[in-house]
């Protein structure tokens, strides 16, 4: 179904000016070595209806749309060791949505972002009958925290991204927006991305995978595509709906070193994009830092 989302027009006139090496960044804060996520713990497998494909909104700057709301069980949280994230997403009439269409493997996905977009985690919580989903987290440091939950309810064909405010409680450090350039380092995997965010257009945005050198050319399917991108707008995290160009076993993806998506900036500015990739069985996240500008400036 994915392939009917490729744009590969797109790829003639953004692909080659960006070639240059732009230094080593670094994915920021700690990242840690998740293991795979256990597929069982989703029962429905396959892609839903497509997303939506002209879908430009940003998502996840309300608690409530649509008529949908996102209840988190509790707003304060101790930082820097494990908790329990603990929510429901209210359907239209009150009561716990309880039917879902499955996007990416999932019924939902959870994102949580510090709201200093240093830190960024995508968890799968488990839904219980009632409705009440639940997920393992660990927040590095005390501070404001957004949480996104990215799902399609069944009765409903566009995603919706909610978001809602999680503190962790502390000493609280905020850091300046990252400057990673164009190649970040994670766990002895350097990425690079080439491509752009124009505003109001779609752009083909491509990283490329290599250790010690060498182009990585096995990754993994990791939610049905070689990688998964969350890109993030600075100053209020508007949440941007991202497709992967192409999917495993479309016969045309291959399994690296590069893993290419379309997104479009909504307006110009910083975005944090985070791409979730699984080599060897372990997912990592890469963390970037690009600038969405006009495509002709003066
Ligand atoms: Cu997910």
């Amino acid at each position: 179904m994915n392939t009917a989302l490729k744009i590969t027009a797109f790829a003639t006139g953004l692909a080659a000016a960006f070639t240059a090496a732009y230094g080593v960044g670094r994915a920021v804060g700690p990242v840690p070595a998740r293991a795979a996520q256990p597929p069982a713990a989703h029962a429905a497998h396959g892609e839903g209806p497509a997303a939506a494909h002209g879908d430009h909104r940003v998502g996840g700057l309300q608690v409530a749309d649509r008529g949908y709301a996102l209840r988190l069980d509790r707003t304060v949280v101790p930082a820097g060791g494990p908790i329990e994230l603990r929510f429901q997403v209210l359907a239209p009439d009150g009561h716990p949505l309880t039917a879902y269409r499955t996007a990416h493997e999932k019924e939902l996905h959870l994102i949580v972002a510090s709201r200093d977009l240093t830190d960024f985690q995508h968890l799968h919580p488990v839904r219980a009958a009632d409705g009440t989903w639940t997920a393992p987290a660990d927040l590095p440091a005390a501070g404001d925290y957004r949480v996104f939950a990215d799902f399609t309810p069944a009765a409903e064909t566009d995603p919706l991204t909610l978001g809602a405010d999680l503190h962790a409680a502390g000493d609280h450090r905020p850091a300046a927006l990252p400057r990673t350039g164009r190649t970040v380092t994670v766990d002895g995997y350097t990425l690079t991305l080439t491509g752009d965010l124009t505003p109001g257009r779609p752009g083909r945005l491509a990283f490329t995978v290599s250790r010690d050198g060498r182009p990585v050319t096995d990754l993994d399917p990791y939610l049905a595509a070689y990688g998964h991108l969350v890109v993030l707008r600075a100053g209020d995290l508007g949440y941007l709906h991202v497709h992967p160009d192409g999917e495993p076993g479309d016969g045309a993806t291959a399994p690296g070193p590069e893993v290419d998506f379309t997104a479009t900036a909504p307006s110009p500015g910083d975005y944090r994009l985070f791409l979730d990739f699984r080599h060897q069985g372990t997912v990592r996240t890469a963390a970037f830092t690009l600038t969405a500008a006009e495509a002709h400036q003066h």
